[in-house]
This record gives structure tokens, sequence and C-alpha cells, in this order.
């Protein structure tokens, strides 16, 4: 893997070949230019356009984009529409009822199919219980389910009556569900018994009790179990009902609920620079729009493929590419409940063979820790499977290395896939730079291009231009259909966060440093420029961490930086000053694991700290600000050549150099 990092100046470069070219939805490098320049010379007209072929309004909207209260952006406003109808109805009206919209497979195997036809009865049938719990359009309904049909159903029965969904992560502890129930006052909640994951059982339904039990949830009436392994769990009477037992008498027509174009269709909260997460709210038509088109442009949706992301329903990689996207273009998707490497690294491959999957999407920290397990065995070699289906490959969450890249196009590809590597974030709903598979030359570890539409640019400090071969600040220069509304309840934070006065007030700040190519124009994304770390493609907050650990009875002060590490991309190391003495030997070791599992119990296990190392103080400045700079060097292992003459206690940098 060290050969890995060494890659840093990429010359190769793969282009479309003819086949693609001609058969792609946007074919060829002059198909883009012509987009970006409609675009370009007719904004709103090239988004009317789009609206039209992709979306069906239950009642037409007055105007395309509405800038007068900027940055609260609204776009197609007066229209009406419902994203179930257009993720079902529209389908099945087009004679899509029979095809299977969903394959699922359970961790241990089984597979379950089921029809857009079967879907919609699904759908319908919870819309109408949570209707007969009197949760109606405009309520909010926390979803903390594991992969499974039933969760991306809540989510479209959400959708459906215009209730607000949320849906947290299986893997977040009771008091992040807690957090998530309060701030967006939810009137109920979507859990399971347990979630199956690698051949373990874990509770789910027991972590919602507890959530709820630690107060400050008192608008939640309902909580709504899916059983998904028969676990005896605690219901509470009047409060908790079994998902069958509250839709099985239901009827399987349930008429959509119109709403406005910038009804929120859900909230989904992501990690800031400070210590609370945000929520972060999504529009109605603006979104499924690019959802859809996303699915057409990025990923070449034809009506026979086989569409694999492997994203969980928790993040947006997955209300994006798995509940809404691949539905609203009527296609057929692959849903997994389990973890790549369960029951052996071969997971993936096996599941393509099996399935005949065509385009596949997964995260390159997956990539990476596939490479290390299959250099240990041959038998989970992608070579040992049949992948001759797939035609597509992409990549998402987190910056590809080119090495990483350059094997998952040869082994997984067979050097004949496209790899789209897209980048978006939770905030712009769906893929802003990325490859058009058809169009645009590929370069391992770049991820090449803005969309048509998308006006990206590198800026400095204050907003202005960069030129190509400089790195800066990544913005977006005019607003697009996708992008966040508001933070749920703290519109000031929104624009303090996105939109910044340090830059004008008019650019969309993303927190990643970027710099273009001088010959291509081609976007290479530096990482982020804020305190959020990327843990395996998962946004951590380096100060909710910080604000976790000093919540422990026995720390003083914690600062939490991230180092590079070959399978997760980052690795998240504290620095820790305790209340008492510094312990050292296997007191440290000790009082190490008990933090690890503290953060574990309060964030979630992804946010588990790699390593943790205390000191008698941190590295400050005279001032009192905390040299993270220098705290990310010692994390790295690397000794000091930075300047330290502004630093308080230079002697500290000793003690907190050594791992414990
Ligand atoms: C979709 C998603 C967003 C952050 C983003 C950036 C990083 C995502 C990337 C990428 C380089 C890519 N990121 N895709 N960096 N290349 N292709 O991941 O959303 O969880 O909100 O994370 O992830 O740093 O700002 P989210």
């Amino acid at each position: 893997m060290s050969s890995i990092e060494s890659v840093s100046h990429e010359t190769r470069v793969f282009q479309p070949s003819a086949d693609w070219q001609r058969s792609a939805a946007i074919g060829g490098m002059d198909a883009y230019n012509a987009l970006c320049k409609e675009a370009e010379t007719d904004f709103e007209g090239f988004w009317a356009r789009l609206a039209k072929e992709n979306l069906q309004f239950g009642k037409a909207y007055d105007k395309v984009l509405d800038e007068s209260n900027a940055p609260f952006y609204k776009w197609f406003t007066g229209g009406e529409l419902n994203v179930s109808a257009n993720c079902l109805e529209k389908n099945i009206e087009a004679g899509l009822g029979d095809k299977v919209a969903l394959i699922f497979e359970a961790d241990g195997g089984e597979v379950t199919k089921v029809t857009y036809q079967q879907l919609l009865g699904k759908v319908s049938r919870i819309a109408n219980g949570l209707k007969s719990l009197g949760v109606k359009k405009g309520d909010r309904v926390v979803i903390y389910m594991p992969m499974s049909v039933e969760g991306i159903a809540a989510m479209q029965a959400c959708a459906r009556i215009g209730a607000i969904h949320s849906v947290v992560f299986g893997g977040f502890s009771a008091k992040a569900l807690q957090d998530r129930i309060m701030d967006t006052g939810a009137v109920a909640v979507f859990t399971a018994d347990q979630q199956v994951r690698g051949g373990k059982q874990l509770p789910l339904k027991a972590i919602v009790d507890e959530a709820l039990a630690m107060g400050g949830c008192d608008a939640v009436k309902n909580v709504i179990v899916y059983k998904r392994t028969g676990a005896d769990v605690n219901m509470q009477a009047g409060r908790d009902v079994y998902m069958h037992d509250l839709t099985e008498k239901q009827s399987d027509v349930c008429a959509p609920v119109m709403v406005d174009s910038e009804h929120p269709l859900f909230i989904l909260y992501t990690s800031g620079s400070t210590g609370k997460p945000k929520g972060v709210q999504h529009s109605s038509a603006g979104y499924l729009l690019w959802a859809a088109l996303t699915m057409k442009w990025t990923f070449d949706i034809k009506p026979n493929d086989v569409f694999w992301c492997t994203a969980d329903i928790g993040w947006i990689t997955g209300h994006t590419y798995i509940t809404y996207g691949p539905l609203a273009v009527g296609a057929t998707q692959i849903v997994f409940e389990g973890v790549p490497t369960y029951p052996n690294a071969g997971r993936f491959w096996e599941m393509i063979q099996r399935h005949s999957a065509t385009i596949f999407y997964t995260a390159p920290t997956a990539i990476r820790s596939l490479i290390k397990a299959c250099e240990a065995d041959e038998k989970v070699h992608p070579k040992s499977y049949d992948l001759s289906s797939l035609r597509l490959m992409g990549s998402v969450g987190e910056p590809i290395n080119p090495e990483a890249w350059m094997w998952y196009y040869k082994n997984v590809g067979g050097e004949k896939c496209p790899i789209v590597d897209t980048f978006w974030q939770t905030e712009t709903g769906g893929h802003m730079i990325t490859p058009l598979p058809g169009a645009t030359p590929l370069v391992p570890g770049s991820c090449t291009l803005p969309l048509p539409g998308i006006m990206a640019a590198v800026v400095d400090e204050v907003g202005g231009d960069l030129p190509n071969g400089q790195g800066g600040i990544l913005v977006v220069k005019r607003p697009w259909p996708s992008m966040i509304r508001t933070i749920w309840g703290d519109p000031e934070r929104f624009k303090k966060s996105y939109f910044p006065e340090e830059l004008g007030g008019k650019l969309y700040l993303a927190g990643d440093g970027a710099v273009r190519d001088k010959v291509s124009g081609n976007f290479t994304i530096m990482g982020r420029i804020d305190d959020v770390l990327n843990v395996s493609g998962h946004r951590m907050g380096t100060m909710e961490i910080e604000s976790s650990l000093v919540a422990n009875e026995l720390v003083a002060e914690a600062a939490v930086v991230g180092r590079p590490d070959d399978v997760t991309g980052e690795a998240i190391v504290a620095f820790v000053v305790l209340k008492g003495d510094r312990p050292t030997g296997e007191a440290g070791q000790k009082l190490a694991l008990d933090l690890r599992n503290w953060v574990g119990k309060d964030i979630g296990p992804i946010a588990k700290p790699k390593e943790i190392r205390f000191g008698d103080n941190l590295p400050k400045t005279r001032s009192g600000k905390i040299m993270r700079r220098l705290l990310r060097s010692l994390a790295k292992g690397e000794t000091i050549t930075q300047d330290t003459s502004t630093l308080e206690n230079p002697a500290i940098l000793d003690q907190l150099g050594k791992p414990l």
C-alpha cells in the first residue's frame, strides 16, 4: 500500500471509447460543452427544459428561480408535485409496473425482489398507517433503520404524505439520535427490532428506547418497529407498534399529497466545524430533478441496467442514489443489508456476479480495504469472479488515490469500464463535479469537470478568481436546483456557513480546497479546509469529538486532528489533557480504551479516535489558540520543523510526539 501514497503527478488519461461516445446520454465533449453553453446563455431556460423533461408536476410552476431572498434560493415556485408519485406511479403509468425496482440481498444472502407495483403497494400501506397515527404533511419523522426494503419504503411513505423524514444512520448512538429527534421535533420514529450486519445482531429498538428516555422528545407519539429478526424487544403500550400490525390492515391505495416545489422533503444531519451537527434541509422539486438527471448524465442509466450503490440510506448517497434517483428514473437496483467483508471480502464481487450488476458505485475506503484483503487471499480477488456484466463504476465520499483508482479500473472494471469519481456533499443533494462516462477523459484521482449548470470555481480568501494551477477554495457561483435550502431551525448559521461575508456573501462555500489543471481545467479536490475530518467517507467534526471527550469527567481539554490512513483515508487522533495526573504505561492504555468507548457511546462507533495521546498541556500560542497544525505533524510522527517561536510551551511537543 505504500506505493499508493507515492503517486503525486498524474499523467495517465483514459479517453472514452467510441462505443461510449455513441451510446451515452452525453456522448462526447462537444455534447458536454453544448450543455454548459446552454446553461451559461440561458440559465433559467436550461433548468426549465430539464424540469419539463424529468418531473411530473401536479400544478405547473410560475417561476424557475426566485433569487429575491438570496441566499435562500427558491426553485420552480408555485409548482406542486409529489416526489413518491414521481418515483412510483410515473413509472407504472409508463408500463414498468412489473419491472423489478429493488433486488434486496440480506446479510445472510437471502434475496427478495420487489416490483414497482409491489413497492407502490408497500409504500401506500405505510403511508396510510402513518395517517392513521395522525402524522400529516409537514410533520417530521425520524427513521433509524437498517438497510431494508422497509427503510426505503418508509422514506417514500413520508414523501407520499408530505411528512419530512430525517434518517439517522444505524451506527449513531442513543445520544446522537436523541439530539436529532429533539432538533427536528419528530412526531414518530421508525426503527427495527435489530439490525443484522456481518452475521451480528445489533439492537436498534433498545437504542431508540434509550434515546427517548433521555428526555426532550415529548413530540414523539409513536415508534413503528420493523420486525427484522423477531428478537424480543420492549414495546410500550400506546406508543410502540409493529410495522406489520400497523400496515397489514391498511389499503394499498394512498393518494399522493401534492406539496409545494420548495416543501422540505427531508432533513439530514451532517458534521460542520462546530460541535452541533447541521440539519441540512432539502426541497422536493429541485432535489428530485437533480437526483433523476444525474442518474441519466453521470450514470448513463438505461432500461436494462442493474444499478448498485453500496451506501447506507443513513447518508446522503443513500438518499439520492438509492431511495430517490434510481426510482425516479425507473431503474432496477440492488439494495444490500450487509458489509463488504462478510462472509468474506469477496462479497461485493460475488453479488455483482450473482445479480449481473451493470453499474457499481462505492467508496474509496471500501476499495482500499478490499485491495488489502485480496492481497492476503486470492480467493476473494475480483479475478476469481465473473464481473463481465459491469459497464460503469463510480466512486464517492472522499478523494480516491490514483493507485486505488488504477486497481479498481483494472481488476474490477477489466479496463473497459469508465470510473466516475463524483465529488459532491450532503448539502449539494447530488453530483457536482464528475466525469461523464461518454465524454470526459478520465484522470485517476481527479473528479474532472463540473456538470452542466454547476458553476464551480476556485477562489482566494476574499472570493477572487484564481488562475488554473493555483490551489484555493472551492465555491459554486450560481445556485442549482438540489442545493441545501437552509439549516433546519437556524437560517443564520446557514448563511454564515455557506455564503460567508468574507467571500462576498454570494458564493456557495463547499468547505473543500481544490486546484484546477492548467491545461484541462480538471478539478482535483485537496480535502477539507475546515475542521472536518473524512473517516471512511464519513464526515466527522473535530469539535464534535472534542466536545464528547471533554464531557468525560476525567478530561480537562482535548484537541482532535486527522492523520492520513491507508484504508480509512483519515484516522482520528485525539490529544487529551486530564484533570488529574497524566497516566503512562498500562494505565494510559486502559484509559485510552475507556475514552475511545466513551466517544463510541456518545456519538457512535465511527467517531472513536484511532489513537489517544495524553499530555500535561496542548501546544498553544501565547493568545491561547491550540496549534492544530503542529498536532497534525505530531500525529503523523513527523519531526517538527515548523516555526514554534509563537508557542507558549514548546516542551510539550516532546511529550505529545510519542504514542502511548
Ligand atoms: C457525497 C458525500 C462531503 C465531503 C466533501 C469532500 C468529500 C466527497 C469526494 C470528496 C474528493 C470526491 N468528498 N466526494 N472528496 N473526491 N469524489 O460524500 O457527502 O458525507 O456530505 O461529504 O466529502 O470533502 O466536502 P458528505
